[in-house]
Parts: C-alpha cells; structure tokens; sequence
C-alpha cells in the first residue's frame, strides 16, 4: 500500500486521533465501572480488549465489503477502526454492561446491534455500540465513532476460534465447516444458558 504525502500526513493525524479516542474511551469504561461497582459491590466485567484497526486490516474489510481501496471510504464505511472488546462471565452481565455505557454522559450513542437475541447468519453472538467520541484535537473537539462489542467468555470463545478458521478466509470455505461452525455457536449458546441458570439457582441460596 502506497500513499502520497498528502495521504500520509492525513493518515497519521487520523491515527493520532483513534489513539486519544481509545484513551477517552478506556478512560470513561473504567471510571464508569469503578462506580457502578462501589454501588453494587460487584464487578460484571471478565477483562477489557481494544485494538486500533491497522491500516491493512483496515483496507482488506473495504475490498471485502466491494469498495475501493480509499482514504475517503475508509472514513466512511469502516465503523470499527477503533474496537474495545468488554467480555464478561453471564448472559445478564452483557446488558448490565449496556446500561453502565448508556449512562455515559461523554458518549453518544450511534448504533446498537443485538446479535444476542438476533445471531448472525454464521452463529456470531455479541451486543454491539457503536459511540461518538469527543476528542480534542488541534484546539478543536471532534467526535470519532468506536464499536465496543460486549461478550460472554463462551462467545469471545467461539468468536476467536470462529475467526482463526473461517472469517477472513479469502477462498470458499467449505459447507461443512460453515455448518459445523455454526453447530458450534450452538453449543455455545447451550452452555452459557447453563451457566446462566446455575448462577441465578446460586444466587436465592445467598
Ligand atoms: P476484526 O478483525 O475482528 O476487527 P457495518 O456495521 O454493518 O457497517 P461491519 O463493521 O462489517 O459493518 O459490522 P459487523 O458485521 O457488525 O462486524 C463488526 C465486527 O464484528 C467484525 O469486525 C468482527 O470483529 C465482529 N464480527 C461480525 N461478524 C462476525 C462473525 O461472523 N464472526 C466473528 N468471529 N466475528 C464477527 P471485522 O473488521 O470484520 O473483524
């Protein structure tokens, strides 16, 4: 990938702001967290991923999503060049974690996706925010947009397997391993109900 000048220059300032965006939005999860945690005296977060977009990944989604490789699509169809990963023990913990983020006064709220309740088409399971940021920036505010995708251990389990086999996959992947994937997701989906059950039994014990 070869840029011009113009473009690296544009491409480094746009780096710099997905990085202060990352540290606000780190920043308010912990916040955010810490204080639902001093009024309930429980922590619903597992641990907390985040990763910016390389530039590679970035333009390897555009050519899989049928657009030219640009800096002007980049800025307007890739959703996700900043990503935080909040992975959490239950079912219930994911929208508890919805509510903390929701009451944000930093935030603004984009999108929001249920593939809980609505898996996609290969099985994935995870609740999706996509925010507005604002950051500062050359003496201005701007807002950068983020997803934070929030998921049990068992989906943040398949997911990664998921991925490692099949996501990026640029050949044909083969029906039976799509259907064994997704075979999979159910298990998966099995087990965190179990889990999820056993935990509320627990929980009219204490
Ligand atoms: P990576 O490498 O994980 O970052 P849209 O919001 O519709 O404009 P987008 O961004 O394609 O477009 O939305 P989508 O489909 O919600 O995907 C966003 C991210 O969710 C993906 O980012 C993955 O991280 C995750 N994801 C979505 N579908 C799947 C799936 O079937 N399997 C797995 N393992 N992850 C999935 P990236 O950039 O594609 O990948």
């Amino acid at each position: 990938m070869t840029f011009f000048n113009g473009e690296r220059i544009i491409m480094d300032e746009m780096y710099k702001k997905y990085e202060y965006t990352l540290q606000v939005i780190l920043n308010e999860i912990n916040i955010l967290i810490k204080e639902y945690e001093n009024i309930n005296k429980i922590n619903p977060v597992e641990h907390i991923k985040s990763r910016i977009k390389t530039k590679e990944s970035a333009f390897e989604k555009l050519r899989r999503k049928g657009y030219l490789e640009t800096i002007n699509n980049l800025l307007l169809h890739i959703h996700d060049m900043v990503g935080i990963r909040i992975v959490c023990a239950f079912k219930s913990d994911v929208y508890e974690i919805v509510k903390i983020i929701k009451k944000s006064k930093m935030f603004v709220i984009k999108k929001e996706q249920d593939f809980i309740k609505n898996p996609k088409k290969s099985g994935y399971s995870s609740y999706h925010i996509n925010i507005l940021v604002p950051i500062y920036f050359k003496e201005e505010i701007e807002y950068i947009e983020a997803e934070i995708q929030i998921r049990t251990s068992a989906m943040d389990f398949w997911a990664s397997l998921e991925h490692k086999i099949r996501y990026k996959f640029s050949g044909i992947i083969p029906q039976e391993v799509t259907n064994e994937l997704y075979n999979c997701s159910i298990e998966v989906k099995k087990l965190d109900n179990k889990m999820y059950i056993l935990n509320e039994k627990m929980k009219k014990y204490k």
